[in-house]
């Protein structure tokens, strides 16, 4: 029988050890490859790049296994891996693992969430991989990427088998910092970042403006269901993720616009 064919790619760039780690755990549960962007995209969302071409070259990770690198976006390299660039269709998108969670409405900020909703949308089974540093985010920090490298691989095992089950759904699992509790099955929370406005001046003289904002660090009471207070509570945290954003509540009370003359 031929290995399940896993794509990996992630948002913070080839070279973060993140990936490394990944692929690694991955070839534990099948043939992993990678297609990576050559920088860091946090934070861009489900960027295509369409405005200019997209190059691809091969590279080498630090244990010397080969790379598929582009210019492009973290969905960018998902469409090129499926469009051709990849030997064959994958069974499964891997995603990560970021430097950082991604919970709550954060989601829709991440590029690692959404390359692994390109793959949803492309009816591949997807996972997203991230690990919560808290205020360590994008400094130095000492990320433990073998428990959720370990964590990626068992998921990873468990939607090829329920591969039938994840067509146009993503799992979006956040791993907590230190030894997780445990494992929570959880709904989307809400906004994890105090948003902050900070200005200044240029040493020309010209003000510039940095948003920034500090992150929740203790669990939001009534939320126990929530991917963020699992995480702020030292749990893994696997929320399902689809792209229909249908707000499906309001569609009755709408409907009921439709007889407006227009
Ligand atoms: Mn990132």
């Amino acid at each position: 029988m031929t290995k399940p064919f896993i794509l990996v790619t992630n948002d913070d760039g080839y070279l973060s050890p993140g990936i490394l780690a990944l692929r690694r755990a991955l070839e534990e549960v099948g043939e992993p490859w990678v297609m990576a962007p050559d920088r860091n995209w946090s934070a861009a969302s489900r960027t295509r790049v369409f405005h200019k071409p997209l190059r691809v070259s091969t590279a080498r990770l630090s244990d010397g296994t080969e790379v598929h690198v582009t210019n492009g976006s973290p969905s960018d390299c998902v469409l090129l891996a499926l469009l051709g660039l990849a030997p064959r269709r994958p069974d499964l998108v891997v995603a990560g693992i970021n430097l950082g969670a991604n919970l709550g409405h954060d989601v829709t900020y991440s590029g690692t969430v959404a390359a692994a909703m390109e793959g949803a949308s492309a009816g591949i089974p997807a996972i997203a991989v991230s690990l919560d540093l808290g205020s360590e985010e994008g400094g130095e920090g000492n990320p433990d990427f073998e428990t959720a490298g370990a964590l990626a691989a068992r998921v990873a095992r468990r939607a090829l088998a329920e591969r039938d089950l994840l067509t146009q759904t993503l799992l979006n699992i956040n791993v907590p910092r230190g030894t997780p509790k445990g494992i929570r099955v959880t709904r989307l929370g809400g906004k994890i970042w105090a948003d902050d406005l900070v200005r200044g001046q240029d040493p020309r003289g010209r003000s510039y403006y940095w948003l920034s904002g500090e992150m929740l660090t203790t669990p939001p009471p009534g939320e126990e269901d929530t991917d963020v207070w699992a995480v702020l509570s030292g749990y893994v945290s696997i929320t399902p993720l689809h792209l229909d954003l249908t707000a499906y509540g309001l569609l009755p009370t709408l409907r009921s616009w439709e007889g407006d003359k227009l």
